[in-house]
């Protein structure tokens, strides 16, 4: 009988070492989740005001984002009088 709780013993050990091993592996998933959240987020963010989807803001449509509109000439990086995806993205991410 005293092998058999002894295993036993041995059992719930692993089994507690499997979950906290388990448990930081979501904590290293959490991790890079946050870490690609800006830009995610800044995607959405431009799909919002991007009110005829063709993937560029123009001046009119940033209206509703004081900060984004206010910063149009700089986040415009080719001056073309409209953010494309890639300028948004940089400016959110600097
Ligand atoms: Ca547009
Ligand atoms: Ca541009």
């Amino acid at each position: 009988m005293k092998n058999i709780s002894l295993i036993k013993v041995t059992l719930v050990v692993v089994a507690t070492a499997l979950a906290s091993s388990l448990v930081s592996a979501k904590d290293v998933v959490a991790e890079s989740i946050s870490v690609i959240k800006p830009s995610a987020a800044s995607i959405i963010q431009f799909e919002q005001l991007d009110l005829d989807k063709n993937s560029l803001l123009s001046l009119v449509e940033t209206e509703k984002n004081t900060l984004i509109h206010d910063a149009f000439t700089t986040i415009d990086l080719n001056s073309d009088a409209t953010i494309s995806k890639d300028e948004f993205a940089k400016y959110i991410t600097k």
